[in-house]
């Protein structure tokens, strides 16, 4: 029997009709019943699935409104670090976000870009075709400095955070432009970091003016290895008369293929054509992707990748066939230079990924606002505000561990970082990266179901979301290759990043001592704090494989940790409300430092590893 009934709701003074059908036992005929017990005759009762009966049926969408100004957090953060102009300018970001680039970017994503592999007359031309909205999205990108405030530096150490306070409200509006955008940045650092004479191109990468602005891509993927780049890459690089080299080998998956300039990796051979294996062969070099002519620069675009996501950013496979290149790095320092690359690219992941969760959060809380199920409103059923709640809460710390990121970042360009902030940027890059990747996976994800179906409709621009949010745990290293750099940070430092962790997150619990309301969450910090240190102090002593199979777990309990640290540090300004303290003891409820309980529970041990294998191929050869 079918069941309809019509719910009257009152919605910010609007009456809104919904009908909530639901199916229950099966009948050959259907009836309807109205929404209250009153009978009406036959002749009256409307024909079921007629016009009149359907009615006009629809749900209201949550709407976009200026997320500055929706985003309580960010104003306080912002006005307890940075001057007051800077609200300003986001207020007008914001705006424009509603106004113009929202529309862009869903424009991306409805009209990816194709390949376009000859001309009319049979000439093999290899153009990556875009639509109007993506060259909108680079020329809005520019005028409003997203790559560039980075680099003025007009607010000393807080510049960066200025920046990415930006990309972080642009993010879920801009159908990925933001990745060609991380990538810009990163080899404006590169470039600045080495100090090497291309100033042309890195003026073009970091300027306003949205004529002269270029963009780069950062092609480090070849077939035999996307992680595992000093045994994978194959590409070799043949010195020439000038000094330029011409660079042959095939790069698997290129990001934003369309990009001006590209930063990619190659061994240099000798004139026997030989060239060193391993990370100390590999050098970095600096290429224009097209000639001034408009072809390719001895590039041939294979294809174009089919993907899950990211459909609006064109990812292609290329052959390159002598591509004219520029050395950047000393040779065989190629690794260790485009590192500055991954932690910029890193950084704007995570920045990223909490402006997606931020994003579904505000539209979730919007439409719970609107929404009404079993005769209210979901935003007055308890538990469905307790979802969106614990979304919030992990939002909340998502994004001051971005912005403390970004803060270190800033403070190191600034020359103003002390060693403890250096450290700390090294060890804490990663761990944001990898953790906030999968929170906004399962945040997305999350949000999404507070929609019902509607969540799984391609149309509501949605899925889409999710759909994106997979991909920052994957590119620019996965989880796990994430957790080996944590592993790789404490080797290199012998150790000392994980005593500045210490020493900070100590420091900030002292401060939050003084409040009695975050008394439990300083509390339960201090005991995941003690426990990580006995761990660690056991660490070195352990043979590689369990360190390794702890590299996940403790990289986890490194993000947990801090996370309580920033909201307790947060909760305890004396500006901060009760929300901020409440934030703060949800989040120090859970299991600050799974490394030490699953320690506990012989996760790590030899025997375990063997088990691990024999559970995951059980009843087969692995
Ligand atoms: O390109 C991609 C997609 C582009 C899209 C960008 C969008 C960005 C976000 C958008 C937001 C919406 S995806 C491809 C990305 N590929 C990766 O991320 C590679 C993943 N693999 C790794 O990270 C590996 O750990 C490697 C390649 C870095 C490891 O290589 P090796 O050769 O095994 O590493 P070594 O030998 O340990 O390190 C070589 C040198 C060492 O320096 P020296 O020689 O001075 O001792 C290391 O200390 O590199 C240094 N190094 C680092 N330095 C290695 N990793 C780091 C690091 N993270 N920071 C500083």
């Amino acid at each position: 029997m079918l069941v309809v009934m019509a719910v009257q709701v009152c919605c910010r003074g609007q009456r809104l009709s919904l009908l909530m059908l639901s199916r229950s036992v099966s009948h050959s005929s259907v009836s309807v019943r109205e929404p209250d017990s009153h009978t009406h005759s036959h002749t009256h009762t409307p024909v079921p699935f007629s016009r009149s009966a359907i009615g006009t049926f629809f749900q209201e969408r949550p709407l976009l409104t200026n997320s500055f100004t929706q985003d309580a957090l960010l104003q306080a953060y912002l006005q307890r670090h940075l001057p007051e102009q800077v609200q300003q300018d986001l207020l007008l970001f914001g705006e424009r976000l509603v106004s113009e680039i929202e529309a862009l970017g869903r424009q991306c994503e409805l009209t990816p870009p194709v390949l376009q592999r000859y001309d009319a007359w049979g000439r093999r031309v290899d153009r990556i075709l875009t639509c109007d909205a993506w060259t909108r999205l680079k020329h809005i990108s520019a005028q409003e400095g997203l790559v560039a405030a980075g680099y003025e530096r007009t607010y000393g150490e807080w510049s960066r955070v200025y920046q990415m306070s930006k990309i972080y409200l642009f993010a879920p509006s801009a159908g990925l432009y933001t990745c060609p955008l991380a990538m810009t940045d990163g080899a404006a650092k590169v470039i600045e970091s080495l100090g090497v004479p291309v100033r042309e191109e890195f003026k073009r990468l970091t300027t306003r003016d949205e004529k002269r602005f270029w963009t780069s891509g950062q092609w480090m993927t070849e077939r035999r290895g996307g992680s595992d780049v000093s045994s994978g890459t194959e590409t070799v690089a043949r010195r020439q008369q000038d000094g330029w080299f011409k660079l042959y080998g095939f790069k698997w998956f290129t990001s934003a293929t369309d990009a001006d300039v590209t930063l990619t990796l190659a061994r240099i051979t000798d004139q026997h054509g030989r060239s060193t294996a391993g990370s100390s062969g590999l050098s970095l070099f600096l290429a224009k992707v097209w000639d001034s002519d408009g072809s390719c620069n001895g590039i041939e675009v294979q294809r174009l990748k089919d993907k899950l996501g990211t459909r609006q950013v064109p990812t292609a496979e290329l052959l390159l066939d002598g591509m004219s290149a520029q050395l950047l790095s000393e040779e065989g320092r190629g690794v260790a230079s485009i590192a500055n690359m991954l932690t910029i690219t890193r950084i704007h992941n995570t920045v990223c990924a909490v402006g997606t969760m931020r994003r579904i959060t505000h539209l979730c809380r919007e439409y719970a606002r609107k929404r009404a199920a079993f005769g209210k409103l979901l935003k007055d059923h308890a538990l469905h505000v307790q979802t969106l709640s614990r979304l919030e809460v992990e939002t909340r710390a998502a994004f001051l561990f971005a912005m403390e990121v970004c803060r270190l970042l800033g403070r190191e360009e600034n020359r103003s970082a002390s060693d403890r902030d250096t450290l700390l940027l090294r060890l804490l890059t990663p761990v944001a990266k990898l953790y906030t990747a999968k929170q906004a996976v399962s945040v997305v994800s999350e949000g999404l179901e507070s929609f019902g179906g509607q969540g799984y409709i391609e149309d509501t621009g949605l899925p889409s979301m999710l759909r994106d949010a997979q991909v920052l745990s994957i590119w620019e290293g996965t989880t796990n290759v994430l957790s080996l750099d944590v592993l790789r940070s404490i080797a290199k430092s012998s150790g000392s990043v994980l005593q500045a962790f210490f020493t900070d997150v100590t420091e900030r619990l002292q401060v939050a001592e003084a409040s009695a309301a975050l008394h439990p969450a300083v509390t339960s910090l201090h005991t995941s704090l003690s426990a990580l240190k006995r761990f660690a102090q056991t660490a070195a002593a352990r043979p590689t494989g369990a360190l390794e199979q702890s590299a996940r777990d403790l990289a986890y309990s490194l993000a947990r940790i801090y996370m309580g640290a920033l909201l307790v540090d947060h909760a305890a300004w004396e500006n901060a409300t009760h929300t901020d303290i409440y934030a703060a003891l949800r989040w120090c409820d859970q299991d600050l430092c799974p490394v030490v309980s699953r320690d506990g529970a012989g996760c790590y041990d030899p025997q375990t590893a063997v088990m691990d294998t024999a559970l995951v191929y059980d009843g087969l050869q692995p």
